[in-house]
Parts: structure tokens; sequence; C-alpha cells
């Protein structure tokens, strides 16, 4: 599926710097920069220098390479022209390339031919623009995972077997006069079971995956006055929350970001859990259990000087840290449920501060470690219903309904399964893809 037209844009970013390139990327990328350059563009992948001139003289000096089909980004032959890094200069030569019959290239554009020409699968190429997001650690790390193929691959293999017993299945229909049975009925639900719980892991993988994509949520919790509004002052080296001796300062949730180890986290003030009479107080208190429940690590504060609460961390999935802050007033033992959990911390003279960050990152990577990660929104809409047919698939087996019937959840799992990796694409899906992009990409 070869494009017939040839694309080309500026691929460093727009502005001036010390060099820019300008790249091309269709049949005639050769044939329309060579009459700007004095040397042969023939042989691939070797930098030449020359210089790049237009009928009314020399633009600039440029190193040309050049990738041949299919050997290069797109699997189109691609040319290459790094020049210096003036606005200017930049312009002229793509306005020259585009009147000798180039076309500006779409957002995205050559990647999305990358696509097409089977250079990477749709979950790669939306990694590459992660990849190009990326703005900490865990974000390249995930980006980086997805691009050498993540769970794609696993998907493309699932998606393989099930296409199997879809056959097998479908087979079946062709000599429905006859009441013979291909596939075996035990196998078909074993594996559908099987498939669903790779995918069910996967989606369960989502909020981790998405939460080191955005900033892991930190809820700060507990009573009035214990000190949250200072812990996240103090976490955040930043006067961000007002602090007060009254109980009751904060109302709404006051957040920052915070980096450790790579990860970022988001952190939210909330206000302090009472019983109260003040209506906005009361707003604000039921704010703070809405942010708790959609927290993925609760920091429970605690005044060293008061009482401990709660005393064990609730089981709901999250992870619950408890922060035993004012200790240069006093201390209070740890209890036992706690353990490993906790640390004395002082927000006021920084005491501990280091050591809490710290039990954050680990909290987090202790569950990453190893296990691919879902972090693309598409993908998981793709993989509830991947999940959903496969229990249909499975329902319809266990009741012994007719084959033709299952092979149409079957059908639709493989179809969703194959939106995730781009053997089943539209249009709109990949439009929408692409324009993430930047031009030139
Ligand atoms: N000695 C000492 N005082 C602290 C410490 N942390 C906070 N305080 C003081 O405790 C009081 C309450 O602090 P805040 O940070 O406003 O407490 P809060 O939990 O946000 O209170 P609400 O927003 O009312 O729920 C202030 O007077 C702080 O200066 C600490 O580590 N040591
Ligand atoms: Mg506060």
């Amino acid at each position: 599926m070869m494009s017939n037209d040839t694309i080309a844009a500026v691929a460093t970013p727009a502005g001036t710097g010390g060099i820019a390139m300008v790249r091309l990327s269709g049949p005639q990328a050769v044939a329309i920069v060579q009459p700007c350059i004095a040397v042969a563009i023939s042989e691939p992948r070797k930098a030449v220098l020359s210089t790049f001139a237009t009928g009314e003289g020399v633009i600039d000096e440029v190193v040309v390479t050049f990738y041949r089909a299919p050997h290069s980004y797109t699997g189109e032959d691609v040319v290459e022209l790094s020049c210096h890094g003036s606005l200017y200069v930049q312009q002229a030569i793509l306005g020259h390339l585009i009147s000798l019959g180039a076309r500006l290239a779409e957002p995205g554009e050559f990647t999305r031919r990358a696509f097409v020409n089977g250079k990477l699968d749709l979950s790669q190429a939306e990694a590459v623009a992660d990849l190009i997001d990326a703005a900490t650690p865990a974000q390249h790390r995930l980006a980086v995972s997805q691009l050498r193929g993540g769970y794609a691959r696993e998907l493309a293999g699932l998606r393989q077997r099930l296409i199997d017993l879809t056959s097998l299945l479908e087979l079946e229909l062709d000599f429905s006069q006859e009441d013979v049975a291909f596939a075996d009925r035990g196998e078909l639900l074993a594996t559908a079971r099987e498939l669903a719980t790779s995918v069910n892991s996967l989606l369960d993988s989502f909020a981790l995956g998405n939460a080191l994509k955005q900033g892991v949520p930190v809820a700060i919790t507990g009573s009035p006055n214990v000190g949250k509004s200072s812990l996240l002052n103090a976490l955040l080296h930043d006067d961000r929350a007002i602090v007060s001796p009254i109980p009751g300062t904060t109302r709404d949730c006051v957040e920052g970001l915070l980096t450790v180890g790579g990860i970022t986290f988001r952190l939210i003030d909330t206000a302090g859990l009472r019983d109260t009479a003040d209506e906005v107080e009361r707003l604000g208190i039921e704010r703070s259990h809405r942010v708790c429940n959609e927290a993925m690590i609760v920091l429970h504060v605690a005044d060293s000087t008061g009482n401990i609460q709660p005393t064990e961390p609730p089981h709901d999935g999250r992870r619950h840290l408890l922060v035993l802050n004012k200790c240069d007033l006093g201390t209070l033992p740890v209890p036992p449920a706690y353990e490993g959990s906790a640390v004395s911390v002082s927000a006021l003279t920084g005491y501990g501060i280091e050591e809490l960050k710290q039990l954050m990152a680990s909290a987090v990577s202790s569950e990453s470690v190893g296990n691919a990660l879902l972090t693309n929104v598409r993908h998981r809409d793709a993989l509830l219903r991947v999940s959903r047919a496969l229990n249909a698939v499975a329902e319809g087996l266990a009741a012994e309904v007719p084959a033709d019937l299952v092979a149409i959840d079957l059908r639709d799992a493989l179809h969703h399964l194959g939106t995730v990796t781009g053997e089943v694409t539209t249009d709109e899906v990949l439009g929408n893809i692409f324009s993430r992009f930047c031009v030139g990409k």
C-alpha cells in the first residue's frame, strides 16, 4: 500500500536551533531533492555534506541522508536534510521542496505511513506519540515498553488462538446438516476463560498505568489540625495551602505535583474529617471522601500529641500509609497493622519528609515491577468490549447454545482485539490517533 505522493515537513521543533531537519518520504523523495543538491543521492544510509540551492542561489550547507524503501522509518524512500536551525533556512528549503512537487505532511503522517507499510503496529505507533510526550522516567519507561511490542505481542498471540477456534466452529456451520463437532467445546471454553483472564488482568493494570502517565493520585486525609496542609507544603517545598491553628482551615482540595524516583505524584490536601454544622465545611468533607476513594495512595495524617485514626489500614485495594506528624512535639507508637507503612515526620522542621517520599515511591514501584501496564484509553475501551464478548462466549458454551451464536460473540471479541494492534481499523480511528502527533513525525 505505497502512497503515490511525497510528503515533506520540518521534523525538528518549531523555532530557531543549532540545526534543523527537513524530512521527505515517498516515491519522489530523491527526484525532488536531487536538483537542489550538488552531489548524487545514491548510496543509502550515508550522510553526505552538500549545498542546497534553488534557482536563485545557495540557501545553506546541508547534510543529506537517504534511506531506500523499505528500509526506512516509513517504509518508503526517505530523504533527510539537516540544515542550520534558522527559521528562514528551514522555511526556504521546505518551501522550495513543495514548489518542486512535495506535499506538506499532516501531523503524524510519517508515522501513519510507517503503520500502513507494516513497520509498526498501531499500539507501537501510539507509543511513539507517548514517547515524544514523556516528561518523566516512568512515562518514558511505559512508552518504550509499548514501543518495543509490550502487551500488543501478547494480545496478537491470544487473537491467533481465538481465530483458530473460531475457524473450527465456523467449519461446523458448513456441515450443519451432518451434526458434527470439530471444535472441542471443553477446549473452547477453557481458552475463552484463559483469554478473559489475560484481558482482565490488563484491564486491572489500567489504574496504575494511567496514574503513572498522569500522576499517581495521593490523598492527604485526617482529623482537623493534624497538619495535612503543612505536610503538603513540606512535600512540595512550597507555600501552597493555607495553614492555621484553627481546626477546619482547609475546605477545598488543594493539589500539587511531586516527582520522586521518576514517578509523578498528584498530591491532594483535603478538609479535616469531623462532624460539623458548618455547611461549607461539610461540603469540603464530602469532597475529602471522594478524593480518598479515587486516590491510589492515602496518607492518613495523625498528630503525634493526639491519637491515631484509623488504627488499621482499610482493605480497599489502595495503599494506605500512616504519617505521624508533629514528631517534634511527641511520639506515638505505630499500630502493628501499620508496621512498615508508617513514618514519623515533622512538617514544621522537615524531619522524615524524605523518608515519606521514599515510602510513597516504593508503594508504587513494588506494584508496577515487571508487569505490562495498560495506559491507553482507546485500548482499555477495546479490551472492555473483548472481555464482555468473551463472557458471552463462555456463557453461550455453558448453556450449549448453537455454534452460530457462539461464533458471533467470538467474531466480536476478535474484532475488538484487532483494533488494539491495528488489524482492524477505520479511517476515523487512524485520524484520531495520528492527529495527536506533531507535524514531521
Ligand atoms: N509543632 C508542629 N506544628 C505543626 C506541624 N505541622 C503543622 N503544625 C501546626 O498545626 C496547625 C495546623 O496545621 P494545618 O497544616 O493547617 O493542619 P490541617 O490538618 O491542614 O488542618 P485543617 O485544614 O483545619 O484540617 C498549624 O498551627 C501548624 O503550624 C509540625 O510538624 N509540628
Ligand atoms: Mg488544612
